[in-house]
């Protein structure tokens, strides 16, 4: 077949919603694009660790230190399904950590700003897993097979991710004044920034239109970040918590919730490499990659053993 009718059977694929599956013909650049998107959201999700990790031996009682060490476990658990989808596309994975660590490769923007209470470790899992969660809903219908299906069990680990933290918001909602206080100085810092997740504006968003006609990305930024406002509301007013947007305001017309600028200059200054934590959280998987070269070395040593003694 000459690469027209290659391009073609992949279009017709593409349009009858077939899944495209790792021994397809597809173009080179959905392949690149493919693999820089799992690339970065695999990154995402092993980066992600460590801000929550920051609390894991300051937790308050053994039961939230169970739970939480299961949240962080599951997000390695999605790094490597990551790594495996993006692995079928024929790169390395240790290629794409290296590109991360040399600043290459981004991972998401959320990641680089600081825990800093209890109540931090609530509205990571509310906001930003709830953020992931609208985003990674819609990804299950991706058109790259691979990719599709490892979204499907990511999205239910996530489901108890967000829960777990709107539990414990309301929980501290129930006690003092000083633990209220607590919850809406963290909400008052994570809000903006969970709302910059769903990257920038789809007028400034350069990989969108191609990812859309690839049914890659199956809505816009804009359309994701606008359901995320919409879902949060109740959950704000339920919660007892006030949004920190004095423009957020129901618009009948639109049937959705107005909302305020994102602070863009924000966005690219932490996309860039300087946001509030960007150095350390490089730093961190650099330290981890060495400390756990030689688990690596034993895994591939042991590996070796048995395919000798199978041969
Ligand atoms: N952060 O043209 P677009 C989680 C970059 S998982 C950093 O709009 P695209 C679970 C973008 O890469 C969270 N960079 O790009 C969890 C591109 O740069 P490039 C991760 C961003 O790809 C919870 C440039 O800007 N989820 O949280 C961001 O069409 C708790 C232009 O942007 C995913 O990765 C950003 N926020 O749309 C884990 C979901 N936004 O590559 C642990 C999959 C944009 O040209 C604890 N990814 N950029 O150098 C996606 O859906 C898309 O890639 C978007 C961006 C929507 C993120």
């Amino acid at each position: 077949m000459t690469e027209k009718e290659y391009e073609k059977v992949f279009l017709d694929k593409i349009d009858s919603e077939t899944k495209i599956e790792p021994r397809d013909w597809m173009p080179e650049k959905y392949r690149k694009n493919l693999v820089r998107q799992i690339g970065q959201h695999a990154h995402s999700e092993i980066v992600g660790m460590h801000p929550e990790a920051n609390w894991l031996t300051r937790a308050p009682s053994l039961k939230r230190k169970a739970i939480l060490m299961a949240k962080i476990q599951d997000e390695a658990g999605h790094g490597l399904y990551l790594y495996c989808a993006a692995e079928t596309l024929g790169v390395d994975r240790q290629d794409m950590i290296d590109a991360m660590l040399e600043g290459k490769m981004k991972y998401a923007s959320i990641f680089n700003y600081p825990t800093l209470s209890w109540a931090d470790v609530g509205t990571v899992g509310w906001l930003v897993d709830g953020a992931a969660i609208v985003n990674q809903v819609a990804l299950q219908r991706t058109s790259y097979g691979p990719y599709s299906r490892g979204m499907v069990r990511i999205c239910k680990e996530e489901s108890f991710h967000q829960r777990q933290g709107y539990e414990l918001l309301m929980e501290m909602m129930k006690g003092t004044e000083e633990q209220r206080e607590m919850v809406q100085d963290s909400v008052n810092r994570w809000w903006w920034p969970a709302l910059m997740m769903f990257g920038p504006n789809d007028t400034d968003s350069p990989h969108s239109a191609q990812s859309m006609a690839w049914k890659i990305k199956r809505f816009s930024n804009d359309e994701l970040r606008q359901k995320f406002v919409d879902n949060s509301v109740r959950q704000f007013e339920y919660l007892g918590v006030s949004i920190p947007d004095p423009d957020l305001k129901w618009n009948e017309e639109r049937g959705h919730y107005d909302f305020g600028e994102i602070n863009w200059d924000e966005f690219y200054q932490v996309i860039s490499g300087h946001g509030p934590c960007n150095r350390q959280r490089i730093e961190q998987r650099r330290r981890a990659q060495e400390d756990g070269a030689w688990v690596v070395e034993a895994a591939e040593a042991f590996a070796a053993k048995q395919s000798a003694k199978a041969a």
